[in-house]
């Protein structure tokens, strides 16, 4: 499936940081080793002055979905914490580039970077319509956000050399992908952008 780039896509990012890397407070396995791949995509959007949008979990210290107050998780992404910093290698371009907190209120978790976020509102403004999502994890976040910009009208592509899952049960980003594909998500790899 061949690709080109339009005035009218736009990338996104999910929830590359520190705590979602080998080593971080809750990590996806080889989390670290996208980030190339990633970072190919968002020079390709920066060249052509696409927006770039970058998620981040940046959770209050007792959040919901934290073990001890409601939720399954260890505590992760606590907002302004070393954990919750992007990749050290992530590029982030100087200009046209967004970041967008989610799950910032105590009592609401939020997989998906549409959830209480102006993402929707900052897409439309710039008038996209396509959506490529990349980043961690393919079974929450990613799966989430690129539902949610289904249901939203936009159109999805899943890049899928530039996802990583979490795998709480083996096959879950397996059958991520495949939810994500029938309901009309495309899938794509770097080499199917046209130059
Ligand atoms: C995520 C679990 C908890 C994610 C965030 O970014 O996929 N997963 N919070
Ligand atoms: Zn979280």
């Amino acid at each position: 499936m061949k690709v080109k780039l339009s005035d009218s896509d736009a990338l996104v990012v999910v929830d590359m940081q520190r705590d979602f890397m080998p080593g971080g407070a809750l990590p996806v396995p080889e989390g670290d080793r996208i980030v190339p791949k990633i970072n190919e995509y968002v020079k390709r959007f920066a060249d052509l002055g696409l927006p770039v949008f970058f998620t981040r979990d940046w959770h209050p210290r007792d959040h919901i979905s934290f073990k001890g107050h409601g939720g399954l998780w260890p505590p992760h992404c606590v907002a302004d914490t070393e954990g919750a910093m992007f990749h050290e290698d992530l590029l982030i371009p100087s200009d046209n580039k967004f970041i967008i907190s989610k799950g910032t209120s105590q009592d609401f978790d939020a997989y998906s970077g549409f959830q209480a976020t102006v993402l929707e509102q900052l897409l439309r403004e710039r008038g996209v319509r396509r959506v490529f999502v990349c980043g961690v994890a393919t079974d929450y976040c990613v799966k989430n956000t690129t539902l949610g910009a289904i249901n939203l009208g936009f159109q999805a592509l899943l890049l899928l050399d530039a996802i990583k899952g979490v795998d709480v049960s083996e096959g879950d980003s397996e059958r991520a992908i495949e939810l994500m594909l029938s309901k009309g998500a495309v899938g794509i790899d770097i080499g199917d952008l046209n130059p």
